[in-house]
């Protein structure tokens, strides 16, 4: 197998140009030419110019009108990636531009800031992988298309085995990965070191690493320019984006939506779709439907920046780790879910000693460096570790949830498909297999082998 190489799209705000510097595992990237355009130059002059200007000042993002309208065509609750992609895909691919995005508090505030920005498309099952396949595939066009540096870098992604059992799970999904035209494979221990030499093959004698599954389309982006790429789309197209506004209820008369109640008063709508992670539950008591969703913790935490040394995407199930390094050199690691339902961010002590001792037998050279961050999510779990999407049982509410720890990924499929089923009134094919009757039937999807975070 050849070693992976690494894509970063480079986009240039002024010129608009997606450069695409490809290098390979542990070669420095180099030659990245300025971009340029025939009116401001190279880009550095056009910092200089708007730094040291007044009367150049960057325009805003999306502007908040002074107060709501009574009556929007589309309510949003969660200014997150996934609420967010949804309004610019309404009024981008439907027209329907008269949408309002509320959130409780500042915008990709949520999981879109606390994740670690994996892209992916190698699940296991056949919806799930036609599901993010199609995610990867509108991530890849998406810093042309929103106009923003998404710094999106293609790495290359290993989900290591320490065991049989892990092997099979590992070759099951290369099968269905490949039957869908999606680049997954099994390889060996020697092809791990080749794309990341750094790593100690035999962890310490503890667990040695047997092989893994490696997906060539595994990607890192930037989880802040994601959302605000995708809020300044919307708000363009005249989509409105309220923050620190709590939607506190629905109203619902006859089974259907009539408004919703916000801190900033009544707005009238007979669509709402919910896109809140680990808020679904008190979203969907708000509209009286029980929901088979747990609200777990994930933590995540991120290093002081080194020099380039991983290109890749390293993922553990068995030793509950991930990690890849940023452009600014920093490693960003998570660990495996908390062990019970909390409502909360908090991150815990016991957190980063359990994930450095894990980290530490595949990379014992990383003991000196010191963690600058840590914080939490609160992940929305369902039962068979698939997505809950769709219309509800109550007319005009519509749900985008169950994200558990893997919602960041697919924030572009989910505005596409949840655009598409609030314009029609009818679930995107895309997402019929997610709906939430699917419990009642017992149709469960039983996605649980394709996670990257132990549960
Ligand atoms: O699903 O790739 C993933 C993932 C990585 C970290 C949390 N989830």
């Amino acid at each position: 197998m050849p070693g992976p190489r690494r894509v970063d799209h480079v986009t240039c705000s002024v010129c608009r140009v997606t450069t695409r510097t490809s290098v390979q595992p542990g070669v420095r990237v180099r030659g990245r030419r300025w971009a340029t355009n025939k009116i401001d130059g190279p880009m550095f002059l056009r910092l200089l110019k708007y730094a040291l200007n007044r009367d150049h000042a960057e325009p805003r993002w999306f502007n908040t009108p002074a107060a709501p309208q009574d009556r929007y065509d589309v309510v949003i609750v969660g200014a997150g990636g996934h609420g967010l992609a949804a309004a610019y895909y309404l009024a981008q691919r439907h027209g329907i531009r008269r949408v309002a995005v509320f959130d409780k508090g500042y915008l990709g505030g949520g999981n879109t800031g606390r994740n670690t920005t994996i892209v992916r498309s190698n699940y296991l099952t056949p919806e799930g992988v036609k599901f993010y396949d199609r995610s990867v595939r509108l991530f890849e066009g998406l810093a042309e298309e929103l106009d923003t540096n998404l710094f999106y870098s293609n790495r290359g992604h290993f989900t290591l085995a320490h065991t049989e059992a892990t092997l099979r799970t590992a070759r099951w999904r290369a099968e269905v990965n490949r039957h869908y035209g999606i680049e997954s494979t099994l390889v060996g221990p020697e092809a791990v070191k080749d794309a990341c030499p750094w790593i100690d093959l035999e962890c310490g004698g503890k667990h040695p690493i047997m092989g893994a599954l490696y997906h060539a389309p595994g990607s890192i982006v930037r989880h802040d320019a994601v959302a605000w790429g995708y809020a300044r789309g919307a708000s363009r197209l005249g989509v409105e984006i309220f923050q620190n506004t709590p939607v506190t209820g629905i109203e619902v008369k006859a089974g259907r939506v009539t408004g919703v109640q916000t801190a900033a008063g009544l707005i009238r709508t007979e669509r709402v779709l919910s896109a809140v992670a680990g808020s679904t539950p008190t979203l969907l008591k708000m509209v009286g439907l029980d929901s088979p969703v747990d609200i777990v913790p994930l933590q995540a935490c991120v290093t002081e920046p080194m020099k380039p040394w991983l290109d890749t995407i390293i993922v553990s199930g068995s030793l509950h780790v991930y990690v890849s390094q940023t452009a600014r050199g920093e490693l960003v690691m998570g660990a495996a879910v908390d062990p019970a339902e909390l409502h909360s961010t908090r991150s815990s002590l016991e957190f980063v000693t359990g994930l450095a001792d894990q980290i530490l037998d595949l990379f014992p050279f990383l003991a000196k460096v010191r963690i600058n961050r840590q914080w939490a999510g609160m992940a929305d779990m369902t039962p068979d570790f698939a997505p809950v999407m769709g219309k509800t049982a109550v007319k005009g509410f519509y749900l985008d949830a169950g994200w558990g720890t893997w919602g960041f990924k697919a924030t572009p499929v989910c505005g596409e498909t949840m655009a598409h089923t609030l314009a029609h009134d009818e679930n995107h094919p895309l997402i019929s297999a997610f709906g939430m009757e699917r419990f009642e039937r017992m149709h469960m999807l039983g996605e649980k082998g394709a996670a990257a975070v132990g549960h």
